[in-house]
C-alpha cells in the first residue's frame, strides 16, 4: 500500500492537487473537507454539529472527523493506497491515524507539504468565495480564522512526521501544472512499489 498525507494550510491547494495525484497514481482519495460538506448537503446529525464549527472558520472536533476517518478505511479494503488530504490536522488526530494504519499493517509512506504564503492563501480563497458558495470562504475574517486555527492546532503536526523523517515541503505558490509535476517527483519513486 502507498498512503500519503497532503498537507498545508487552508487554500495551500491540498484539494486541488490530491485530484491530480489520484488521476496519475489511483490512490484513493479522502478530503475531510468533501467528506463534512458532503454531512452538511445531505442534512445529517454529523453534518449539523460539523456546520457550526465550519462557518466560523473553526476545526470540526477531533472525535467526529476520525471517527469519519475510521468508516472510510473499513469501507475500503480492496485499496491500493490512501491519500489524505486536509487529515491529520490536529495532533490527536495523527495519533489516531497512525493507530488506524497500524491496525491494517500499513503505515504513512510521506507528508507532502505545499507551502504558501499568506497573502496568497487569502487571496485564492476570497476568489473561490465568489463562485463556490462556500460559507467558510466567504470573507476575509473567517478565511483569517481558520489560518490561524491552522497555526495553533495544524502546524505541530508536521513535526511528528519530520521526526519520522516522513516529511518533504514542496513550494505551493506557483501555478497548479508547476506544484503538480513537484510533488510527482517525490511521488513516483514510492509509486513503484504499488505498480
Ligand atoms: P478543506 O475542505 O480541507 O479545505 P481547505 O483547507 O480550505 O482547502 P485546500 O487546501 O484543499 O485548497 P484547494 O485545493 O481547494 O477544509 C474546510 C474546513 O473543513 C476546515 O476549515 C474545517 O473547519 C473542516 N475540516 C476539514 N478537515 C478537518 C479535520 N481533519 N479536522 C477538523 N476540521 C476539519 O484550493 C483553494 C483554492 O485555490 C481553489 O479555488 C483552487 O482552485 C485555488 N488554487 C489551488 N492551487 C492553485 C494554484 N497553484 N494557483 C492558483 N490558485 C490555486
Amino acid at each position: 500500500m502507498l498512503n500519503l498525507i497532503l498537507f498545508g494550510p487552508p487554500g495551500s491547494g491540498k484539494g486541488t492537487q490530491s485530484k491530480l495525484i489520484i488521476d496519475r497514481f489511483g490512490l484513493h482519495h479522502i478530503s475531510t473537507g468533501d467528506l463534512l460538506r458532503g454531512e452538511i448537503s445531505e442534512g445529517t446529525q454529523l453534518g449539523k454539529e460539523a456546520k457550526a464549527f465550519i462557518n466560523k472558520g473553526e476545526l470540526v472536533p477531533d472525535k467526529v472527523v476520525i471517527g469519519m476517518i475510521k468508516g472510510v478505511l473499513e469501507k475500503n479494503t480492496q485499496a491500493k493506497g490512501f491519500i489524505f488530504d486536509g487529515f491529520p490536522r490536529t495532533k490527536a488526530q495523527a495519533a489516531a491515524l497512525d493507530k488506524l494504519l497500524k491496525e491494517k499493517e500499513t503505515e504513512i509512506a510521506l507528508v507532502l507539504a505545499l507551502k504558501v504564503p499568506e497573502k496568497e492563501l487569502v487571496k485564492r480563497l476570497l476568489l473561490r468565495g465568489k463562485t463556490s458558495g462556500r460559507t467558510d470562504d466567504a470573507n476575509e475574517e473567517i478565511i483569517k480564522a481558520r489560518i490561524q486555527e491552522y497555526h495553533d492546532k495544524t502546524e505541530i503536526v508536521a513535526q511528528h512526521y519530520k521526526e519520522l523523517d516522513k516529511f518533504a515541503a514542496v513550494k505551493g505558490d506557483g501555478t497548479i501544472e508547476e506544484t503538480s509535476a513537484l510533488l510527482s517527483e517525490l511521488i513516483t519513486p514510492l509509486a513503484k512499489e504499488i505498480a
